[in-house]
């Protein structure tokens, strides 16, 4: 079973900007090892093993503290992985995982006992098959007796059509990766425009500046990605989260160095009380309350 895009980073750079203590890496994966934890049948592409020990290996080398760990479509709904990384993590790491509407309500109270705290709807076409919105919508409100979240992640063209459907969860939602703008449009594009009017006008929803890897038309360092996320940080400095992505699923133009991606950090939060916020008082706030 060969991964079908390129490994991870073998041995990333140490980044010159040092995390402040407390730091969270809020969005990052794990995936196998596949003789312990195969794939979905279902996934729509094969990763390359990125077991616990390397992303925690990671964090400390990075020096950040705390992981959130995020169910990736390769795992499809069974959250095994995800499950036996957060019970070896303790209080170093949360969860979000990914359910259908059969998850007994047993098995999201295992769930919450591990860590997870939120639930990810995914509306990537090339990722997942589409689940109708009403089942989502079910899912949302039992976990929200659980005082979990909705993590959402989509493409900039396809927000104009979800609007509805966010205002209806009654949860807090968070957006993956700045909503994945096209960069190349700039931050002055009716696109991005629109997303920044949702987090203007909907105090529940959060997202996470990360993933200038997946965002850049111009490659490393991200310059042409940092305007979208400085935005976000300067405009919603409390609802802003920030990840690694490791170990960057479906990356087929490079693979990040991630000691560099940390060093984007302090150009996206340009003051230390912005890479507090950033770092360590929002994702605390939001899983570690
Ligand atoms: C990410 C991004 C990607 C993959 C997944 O669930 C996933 O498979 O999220 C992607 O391909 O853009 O956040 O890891």
């Amino acid at each position: 079973m060969d991964p079908d895009y390129l490994p991870f980073h073998p041995n990333p750079g140490k980044p010159a900007f040092v995390p402040p203590p407390g730091a969270v890496d809020a969005h990052c994966h794990v995936f196998g090892p596949a003789d312990r934890f195969p794939y979905a049948p279902e996934r729509k592409y094969t990763p390359c093993d990125a077991p616990k020990e390397r992303l925690f290996a990671l964090r400390d080398f990075l020096g950040f503290e705390r992981n959130v760990i995020v169910q990736a479509s390769c795992h499809g709904r069974d959250n095994a992985a995800l499950v036996d990384a957060l019970r070896t993590a303790g209080e170093r790491a949360r969860g979000v995982a990914v359910v259908g509407p059969d998850v007994t309500d047993a098995a999201l109270r295992d769930m919450d006992a591990a860590g997870v705290r939120a639930v990810r709807f995914n509306f990537v076409k090339r990722l997942v098959d589409a689940t109708p919105r009403e089942v989502f919508l079910g899912i949302a409100n039992r976990i929200a007796d659980l005082g979990w979240h909705v993590v959402v992640y989509f493409e900039a063209p396809d927000l104009a059509d979800l609007i509805p459907f966010l205002r209806q969860l009654p949860t807090t939602i968070v957006v993956d990766h700045m909503g994945r703008p096209d960069v190349s449009k700039g931050v002055d594009h009716p696109e991005f425009r629109r997303f920044m009017d949702l987090l203007a006008d909907n105090d529940n929803i959060w997202t996470k500046v990360s993933c200038p890897e997946r965002l850049t038309v111009a490659g490393p360092d991200y310059g042409d990605v940092v305007p979208f996320a400085r935005r976000l940080v300067e405009s919603f400095p409390d609802r802003v989260l920030w990840g690694t992505d490791w170990p960057h699923p479906n990356m087929k133009s490079h693979m990040p160095d991630d000691g560099m991606l940390v060093d984007v950090i302090p150009r996206i939060a340009t003051t230390e009380d912005r890479r507090r916020g950033l770092l360590v008082g929002n994702p605390t706030r939001l899983y570690w309350p």
